[in-house]
């Protein structure tokens, strides 16, 4: 695959040679999980992490690489993983503010040409939000499409009121209102797609972006969950992918934005669990981990009927998460299967 094909281009070209050292070549950041990250160039695709001078020289989390990012990269002689040396400039980048900061920012993906931000027309159509999400894009330099999903579940005259709506208010942004269910404007959503450009789906959680995606691929690549009855605490998409389309365009699926950044922290597991957390207290083991060991308070519970078996599964797959992002990748052997089983599924869904 040339790196054309993964969105290099002129813009690149002319800043690139500057940084690029002997022994070093370009790739693009597919994935990243705090110092784990997966590249991809010409070649394959492949595990690195940040070279020693750029991880303890870095001043701030805005000069490490994200996803979607160009990067110098050392490969390997051997087994093991490239090595990041320098972070290529951004054409453009999506950020947000740290919730509770006024000065830190969260990097979400760098050199996206389109942002597709989507907004569920039966229950998420939300001017105020849509208006953020529009002035998040812009101010990263990077035009926006706004899609309304889940038409299947509104009357046409509703969907038309909230297109009239938007004009109304001067969005000139296109509009592309479709179904993941019944497959309308699925079509012309594809149609939009440029090989070798750059796409990301932004929205809250449950709005369907996860949902497109598959039936971009056409199978059920990635892990979808149904919205829950209040519309709260669920958020199915925990990681950044940058996924290449069979068409040639790549696109990156984005967690809903409420739950960026906050997401798998102890504090939020604590919180979340709260329930678990005072039944614990009456395990044999103060260290048990729950999993099975005697004298389980919470497994008891789960026995017995007074716990549900899915709130004890769901937490269990949260906890590992949290735990695997308290982990430094190659430092915790153990703990990559699970970012390694994640990255295989992706790399499944790549015809490309
Ligand atoms: N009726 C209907 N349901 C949809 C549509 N698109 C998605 N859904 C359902 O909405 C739920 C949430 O979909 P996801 O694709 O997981 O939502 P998401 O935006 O990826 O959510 P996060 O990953 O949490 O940010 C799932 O149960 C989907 O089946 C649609 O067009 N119509
Ligand atoms: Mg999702
Ligand atoms: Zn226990």
């Amino acid at each position: 695959m040339e790196l054309t094909a993964l969105g290099f281009d002129g813009w690149f070209e002319q800043r690139a040679p500057a940084l690029l050292q002997a022994g070093q070549g370009l790739a693009r950041v597919t994935a990243v999980d705090r110092n784990a990250f997966l590249i991809r160039s010409e070649g394959a695709e492949r595990y690195a992490e940040l070279a020693g001078k750029l991880r303890f020289e870095t001043q701030s989390a805005m000069d490490l690489p994200c996803v979607g990012d160009w990067v110098c990269a050392q490969w390997p002689a051997s087994e093991g993983p490239a090595l990041i040396h320098s972070v290529v400039p951004r054409k453009t980048l999506l950020r947000r503010k740290r919730p509770g900061t006024d000065v830190e920012f969260q990097l979400i993906a760098a050199n996206i040409d389109v942002a597709f931000i989507v907004q569920a027309c039966d229950h998420d159509f939300n001017m105020p939000r849509l208006d953020r999400y529009l002035l998040m894009a812009a101010e990263g330099h990077i035009a926006a499409r706004i899609i309304l999903s889940k038409t299947d579940l509104i009357p046409p005259e509703k969907l038309q009121q909230q297109v009239a709506q938007l004009a109304g208010a001067g969005i000139s942004v296109p509009i592309l209102p479709l179904s993941n269910d019944n497959g309308s404007g699925l079509d012309a959503f594809r149609a939009l797609l440029v090989p070798g450009q750059t796409y990301c789906l932004l929205g809250s959680s449950g709005v369907g972006k996860t949902t497109l995606l598959n039936r971009l691929i056409g199978r059920e690549a990635f892990v979808t969950k149904a919205v829950s009855e209040t519309g709260e605490g669920v958020h199915t998409t925990t990681r950044r992918y940058l996924l290449v389309l069979e068409g040639g365009a790549m696109l990156i699926d984005t967690p809903g934005m409420r739950e960026l950044g906050v997401m798998g922290t102890s504090e939020v597991m604590k919180d979340t669990f709260a329930d678990l957390g005072e039944l614990a207290l009456g395990c044999r083991f103060t260290n048990c981990t729950h999993g099975g060991e005697p004298g389980c308070a919470i497994t008891q519970a789960v026995a017995g009927g007074t716990l549900s078996a899915e709130r004890y599964r769901n937490y269990l797959k949260l906890k590992k998460e949290s735990e695997f992002r308290g982990a430094s990748y190659f430092q915790k052997r153990k703990k990559d299967k699970e970012f390694g089983r994640f990255i295989k599924a992706a790399k499944k869904s790549m015809k490309a």
